[in-house]
């Protein structure tokens, strides 16, 4: 099962770790999300049937801003 990590800047608080959990576990083919505050970053578990970028965009839509390498 494909693994993307994604480095996030902008959350403050428990409640915006639960927003970009929330996104990112609607987009079909998400099994699990795991967003940490402390490190900045979701750890996304999918089916590989998406372009990572569908990740990013989900979590901007939501108002934070994704770290591009
Ligand atoms: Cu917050």
């Amino acid at each position: 099962m494909p693994i993307t990590i994604i480095h996030i800047k902008g959350m403050t608080c428990g409640g915006c770790v639960s927003s970009v959990k929330t996104v990112l576990t609607k987009i079909p083919g998400v099994s699990n999300a795991e967003v940490s505050l402390d490190d900045g970053q979701a750890v996304v578990q999918h089916d590989g049937s998406h372009e990572d970028m569908i990740f990013s965009r989900a979590i901007e839509d939501a108002g934070f801003e994704v770290i591009r390498q």
